[in-house]
């Protein structure tokens, strides 16, 4: 598990594993980190997503993500990389589209049909 980007608004981050053989509860990003010997590359911060939840312009997972593994086209069949690498989660940073009359009626339309 690597290049996440977690957050929460109003409270610190902290992190749980309840399995039994292996518990956390409370735990720290550092903590976590080596509980699961993973996450190396993740970070807290705000995305800076917008309320339809794609990246904005000066979010931290713009091209903080890999490419390894990472399918070719976002959550919006948009084709990535665009700009200089893979962006972290679902959607692909593309400058200038994600609030566009065209981009919204896109996603209108895949919800209806
Ligand atoms: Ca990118």
């Amino acid at each position: 598990m690597d290049f996440n980007i977690y957050f929460h608004s109003d409270i610190p981050c902290t992190f749980e594993d309840q399995k039994p053989s292996s518990y956390l509860e409370n735990g720290s990003f550092s903590q976590w980190k080596n509980h699961i010997n993973g996450d190396s590359n993740s970070i807290i911060e705000n995305p800076l997503i917008s309320d339809y939840g794609y990246l904005t312009m000066g979010s931290p997972a713009i091209e903080r993500g890999t490419c390894n593994g990472a399918p070719a086209d976002d959550i919006n069949s948009n084709i990535r990389p665009s700009g200089l690498g893979c962006d972290m989660g679902a959607d692909e940073f593309w400058k200038n589209e994600h609030f566009s009359v065209t981009k919204f009626c896109y996603i209108f339309k895949r919800i209806i049909y």
